[in-house]
């Protein structure tokens, strides 16, 4: 059984084959870091396919390939390794939009376009160090 599998079933407390915001804060201190609860929340959202507050363990186990695959648990870097789905290593206007609006942040896609705009140019390819000011703003902009 793979270690995304054996951490999954463990924190699942309550078998219902999804671990919700608290059994993911425990699996991923049993990973390697402690979050804050906004950091997991950002993370859920992510990761959140079928959008329903929750990661099954198909959506648990691409959060763990992706900490896995980048050797890191800091939430910019796989916020980044998420986003980044075409592994070029930059997030070009759609990749940025995806998980913009996977974040449900309260800005119109005008508004987050403007935003992204502001942060690397009208060409928007956004670079892993530019993208620490949009986690920035994702962070502030979620409660
Ligand atoms: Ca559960
Ligand atoms: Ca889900
Ligand atoms: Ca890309």
């Amino acid at each position: 059984m793979s270690y995304s599998k054996i951490l999954f079933e463990k924190y699942d407390t309550n078998k219902d084959l999804k671990l919700q915001i608290d059994e993911v804060e425990k699996s991923l201190i049993d990973l390697g870091k402690s979050y804050t609860k906004q950091e997991i929340a950002i993370l859920i959202k992510a990761f959140d396919e079928n959008d329903n507050g929750a990661l099954e363990f198909e959506e648990f186990d691409q959060l763990c390939y992706a900490v896995e695959q980048i050797g890191s648990m800091q939430l910019e870097e796989v916020l980044f390794y998420r986003a980044d789905k075409d592994r070029n290593g930059t997030i070009d206007q759609d990749e940025y939009l995806d998980l913009m609006i996977k974040m449900k942040l309260q800005y119109s896609k005008e508004q987050l376009l403007k935003f992204a705009k502001g942060i690397c140019g009208d060409d928007v390819e956004i670079e892993p160090e530019q993208f620490k000011t949009i986690v920035r703003t994702i962070k502030s902009a979620t409660k």
